[in-house]
């Protein structure tokens, strides 16, 4: 880690629940490709996590289990930095900071808050107003070059540059202005139940996600009922939302070309596809999930990881953080 000729990339994923086959294949597959090439820090986001209403139990239990997971798919604690966010505290000063930097305006015109807002209208709390200010401290305050976002995310990472920029104008250059990093074509996954919508860990309908721990068997059954259509032809289309979004996977899964996979498809129907898709999704989440079993076990370990991490990453925040402090005029002693 340090190397200094390395680029840095920052990602961050909420412990809102276990994640789904949609974080893993969208996601957390790349972390791992990533953190061959780059000088990456990954974070349990809990303080974002935090602007939707949370038990607390199931958010310590889920920070855990998340952790887990992510040394379960490949990452190795000692070449990344991996750490949850609260254990950083940087993170949150830094977002204080960068508030008053961020004009009121602009950050009413972010379309997750809207869509959030509508979603939990219980609780339009000011913290979820403020998610995009956050998650530009988490990023400035490492210097990332890179971001790996989905398109769900490309407004919140330019909110990040536009506050960079400005800041870096009004002072003298101190943060690098990070570049989107976008995944391969094809791994957003949606919901099994309504394909039109992304999936998500926290959907309230356990029959529209796959999670990473589900068992075989329960992932067997979600396919067999996911949504399609009733041609029973399997191609990929904008007006067949369900096949393709099952398409996706099963190439994400298997490396299979969209081609390939008419082709191997091409005399079959659908309940054929969907045991395939299943199989394959079994199979790629099999070794991961015997990694964890093994992992959660250890707590211990875990929790030393997860202290070495949240140092390491204190240690590269904190050298952003006195040179802003430095020169927004705080008094240091
Ligand atoms: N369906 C998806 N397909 C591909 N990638 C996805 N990601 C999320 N859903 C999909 C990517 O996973 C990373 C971590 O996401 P997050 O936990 O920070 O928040 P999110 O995007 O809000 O994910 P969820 O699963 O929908 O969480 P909840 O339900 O809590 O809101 C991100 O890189 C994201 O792009």
């Amino acid at each position: 880690m340090e190397n200094e000729n390395k680029k840095i990339v920052l990602s961050c994923i909420q412990p809102t629940s276990v994640p789904t086959i949609g974080n893993y294949l969208g996601a957390l597959k790349n972390w791992k490709y990533m953190s061959e090439d780059y000088d990456c820090y990954y974070a349990i986001a809990d303080l974002h996590a935090i602007t939707v209403r949370q038990e607390p139990a199931k958010l310590r239990k889920q920070s855990l289990e998340m952790y887990a997971l992510l040394l379960a798919i490949g990452l190795d604690p000692e070449k990344n930095v991996v750490f949850v966010q609260s254990h950083v505290p940087e993170h949150s000063q830094l977002s204080w900071i960068l508030n008053c930097y961020t004009q009121f305006g602009e950050a009413s015109r972010m379309t997750q808050f809207k869509e959030k807002s509508q979603k939990h209208a219980d609780n339009i709390n000011v913290g979820l107003f403020d998610y995009p200010v956050l998650m530009a401290a988490d990023i400035l305050l490492y210097q990332a070059d890179y971001v790996p976002i989905g398109a769900d995310q490309k407004q919140h990472l330019e909110l990040a540059r536009n506050i960079a920029d400005r800041f870096n104008q009004v002072y003298t250059p101190t943060f690098k202005v990070p570049e989107p990093f976008f995944g391969k074509v094809g791994t957003r996954i949606m919901s099994l139940q309504d394909p039109t919508k992304k999936m998500s860990k926290s959907d309230v309908n356990p029959k529209a996600s796959v999670s990473m721990l589900d068992k075989p068997d329960d992932i067997v059954k979600k396919f067999k009922s996911a949504v399609t259509d009733s041609e029973a032809r399997v191609y990929a289309s904008d007006d067949k939302p369900g096949i393709t979004n099952l398409m996706s996977i099963y190439s994400a899964c298997t490396g299979l070309s969209f081609e390939q996979i008419e082709k191997d498809f091409d005399s079959k129907g659908y309940g054929d596809f969907k045991a395939a898709v299943a199989e394959a999704a079994v199979e790629c989440l099999e070794p991961i999930q015997n990694e964890f079993n093994h992992l959660i076990n250890d707590k211990a370990y875990l929790e030393s990881c997860a202290r070495t991490g949240s140092e390491r990453a204190s240690y590269a925040a904190r050298k952003t953080l006195r040179k802003v402090m430095k020169k927004v005029g705080f008094w240091q002693v």
